[in-house]
């Protein structure tokens, strides 16, 4: 099971979609396995986006995302990663594709409504940035063994 960190922008909140992009991983079938409300500080931003740091974008990026509050989730499941970024879209608005969570519900390419891990690596990374010990839980969900054949001893 893969673990991915989701960030719903400061234009999903302040456009009230958080709780239908949600709704989209839970009707997937991926598991929310941590959740919160917060303000990303400058520094967090900075460490966060540090590989974009010499991109002309850098500024208005850091800017945009302590400009508001972000909805943070873990989401959770058998290549979690990769289901998420396709849920996603493409990186802008205004090319995603109907379907996707960037395609259905915004047009611009700087205000993109939400981030999504791009490798375990990043999402092991990210996931320690923004959830302290104890803030992701794992819980036994009573529906998983609906949501995955498991009848070969792993989930299918
Ligand atoms: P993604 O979020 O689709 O993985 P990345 O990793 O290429 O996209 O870029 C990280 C973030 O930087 C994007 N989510 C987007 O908000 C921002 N970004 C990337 N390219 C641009 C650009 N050309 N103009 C403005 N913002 C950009």
């Amino acid at each position: 099971m893969e673990t991915t960190l989701i960030i719903l922008k400061p234009d999903a909140v302040q456009r009230s979609l958080s709780g239908r992009i949600i709704s989209r991983f839970e009707d997937k079938g991926l598991q929310i396995v941590g959740l919160k409300l917060m303000q990303i500080s400058q520094q967090l931003a900075a460490t966060h986006y540090e590989a974009h740091q010499s991109k002309p974008f850098y500024a208005g990026l850091v800017r945009f995302m302590t400009s508001s509050p972000v909805v943070v989730l873990a989401v959770r499941g058998n290549g979690a990663i990769g289901i998420a970024r396709n849920m996603m879209g493409a990186t802008f608005g205004s090319k995603a594709n109907p379907g996707t969570i960037r395609g259905d519900f915004g047009v611009s390419n700087s205000f993109n409504l939400i981030h999504g891990s791009d490798s375990p690596e990043a999402a092991e990374r990210e996931l320690k940035l923004f959830f302290q010990p104890g803030e992701v839980l794992n819980w036994n969900r009573a529906s998983e063994t609906w949501v995955y054949d498991m009848s070969g001893g792993k989930p299918e």
